[in-house]
């Protein structure tokens, strides 16, 4: 069993592959380590490189993932497919500066540390030639995650780090496995603080392939902040689902003025149209936002929307009745319409998620 095992995430880096294999033999040669690829089925051919490189050298090995999609759940993966001590994670297209591997080893060895970071973020340490736009994201990231996070950690957005077997295993069940980061995961998942060390590196810049790091990312990583907070107590989706039927209230109100004032439909059509297409816009936007990785498409958006609509005309008799109920209690009215939308909106959420989206 190697010492090292090095988790190396990969998707469309078939000429970056090689190249980092090579480094990481130069930089580890004092070192029994192992290198695991984990892609996800990479158009460009990735898995097939890899497994080139291991049938030249036996410290590499691949895990060749079909039909599934994600960073950090990638890099779990790596991990549990390995049993050395200590596990190291790095992206694959050169950017983390591997020749820091060795000392971020050995002070996990020396020292009581769970964890050791790689940081841009501390002396020494730095992003590199990023674009203004880029540093000022990254910055409001990083206060994000630090917020969430019980650690003062300098670079929580870092992909680079070397974390020891047992402190994985302690988090591993908790892992939200949500989106991109990592090690942001890890630390707001652990049971326990964990005991952590920062080396700089300096970040660089990417020389082949392309960036995965779109808006899909980011959305991704503000899901995860909230899975590691609010959604401790309520689910994240469900928050997600409520702020969009908060919005058909806009919606709602747009069209009814539109419709009664600009193309002056009497009142009762007026609102039911106003309904329908508040309806509407919800399905839509909870289609490609709240249910995005259960996204319908074409006949089967059609057969969505409908089951939506009775859904939803299911939970608006539930919210009335209740609302009813508690104001004939002589409880006040804003009470009872609040608690009447509330079932309402649970009801939709439930039964949509069973029903409109099923798995
Ligand atoms: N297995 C797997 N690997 C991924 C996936 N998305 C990204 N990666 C890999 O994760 C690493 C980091 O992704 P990048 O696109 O480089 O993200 P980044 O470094 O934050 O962004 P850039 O600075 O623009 O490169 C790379 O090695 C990618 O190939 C994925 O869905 N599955
Ligand atoms: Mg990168």
């Amino acid at each position: 069993m190697p010492q090292l095992s090095v988790v190396i995430p990969t998707f469309n880096e078939r000429e970056n592959v090689p190249l980092l294999i090579g480094r990481l033999a130069e930089v580890l040669a004092g070192l029994d380590w192992e290198a695991i690829v984990v892609d996800d089925d990479s158009p460009d051919g990735t898995a097939a490189v890899a497994r080139g490189l291991a049938q030249q050298d036996p410290r590499v090995r691949v895990i060749h993932r079909i039909g599934r999609r994600g960073l950090s759940t990638a890099v779990v993966e790596g991990i549990q497919a390995s049993s050395a001590p200590y596990a190291a994670v790095i992206d694959a297209d050169l950017q983390h500066d591997e020749a820091i591997l060795p000392r971020m080893v050995a002070r996990l060895e020396a020292e009581d540390l769970d964890v050791v970071v790689g940081s841009r973020h501390v002396e020494g340490g730095g992003l590199g030639d990023w674009n203004r736009a880029r540093v000022r994201i990254s910055q409001v990231a990083t206060k994000l995650a630090q917020m969430v996070l019980r650690a003062s950690l300098s670079d929580p957005m870092s992909g680079f780090f070397v974390v020891r077997r047992a402190a994985f295993d302690r988090c591993v069940h908790a892992l939200s496995g949500q989106g991109f980061k990592i090690l942001v995961d890890l630390f707001a998942s652990a049971p326990e603080p964990l005991r952590f060390a920062e080396e700089p590196y300096v970040f660089r810049l990417r020389q082949h392939g392309e960036s995965k790091l779109d808006s899909q990312a980011m959305y991704d990583f503000l899901v995860l902040l909230a899975d590691k907070t609010v959604g401790r107590f309520v689910p994240t989706r469900f928050l997600i689902f409520a702020a969009v039927g908060g919005l058909g209230i806009g919606v709602h109100l747009v069209a009814l003025a539109l419709l009664l004032n600009v193309l002056g439909v009497v009142f009762w059509l007026a609102q039911a149209g106003a309904t329908l297409t508040a309806m509407t816009s919800n399905f839509l936007l909870n289609n490609t936002i709240t249910f995005r990785d259960r996204r319908l498409k074409g006949l089967r958006l059609l057969v969505g929307l409908l089951s939506f609509y009775a859904v939803c005309s299911v939970g608006a008799v539930a919210n009335v009745g209740i609302a009813e109920m508690i104001y004939r209690q002589d409880i006040t009215w804003w009470l009872a319409g609040i608690a009447g939308a509330l079932v309402g909106a649970v009801w939709n959420y439930a039964a949509s998620s069973i029903i409109t989206w099923r798995k």
